[in-house]
């Protein structure tokens, strides 16, 4: 259960980034602000604090009811989404980065960022 919610929030960054901006754009390109075709850990987690910044409307940085994106269980039912203080946000973050970055190189190319 925790790590589909890390596999959520991962999903969310990078599809997420596409559904804020105007058109059809390449999330992956909006992660990569150097502009190399990797994503760094940082370039993630600065794009996952500015989605928390997002979510976050009341600004007291905590996630929670309305302001959470919904997650499933397992089955695919969706699930009451719990608080999510920004500390938990960043930590999971950077989990998920470490899962996807699956050569452990510090960087997420496409494939596996999973966003070809
Ligand atoms: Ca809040
Ligand atoms: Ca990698």
């Amino acid at each position: 259960m925790r790590a589909s919610w890390i596999i959520c929030l991962l999903a969310l960054g990078i599809a997420g980034t596409a559904m804020a901006q105007d058109g059809p754009r390449d999330p992956f390109g909006v992660m990569d602000q150097s502009g190399d075709n990797k994503v760094s850990r940082e370039e993630f987690l600065n794009r996952m604090a500015s989605m928390f910044h997002d979510l976050d409307k009341d600004n007291d940085r905590v996630l929670r009811g309305g302001e959470n994106f919904p997650v499933y269980d397992s089955k695919g039912a969706p699930m009451a989404p719990r608080d999510v203080t920004v500390d938990e946000f960043v930590q999971a973050s950077g989990q998920a980065f470490n899962m996807a970055d699956q050569n452990a190189d510090g960087f997420l190319t496409r494939d596996e960022a999973g966003a070809n």
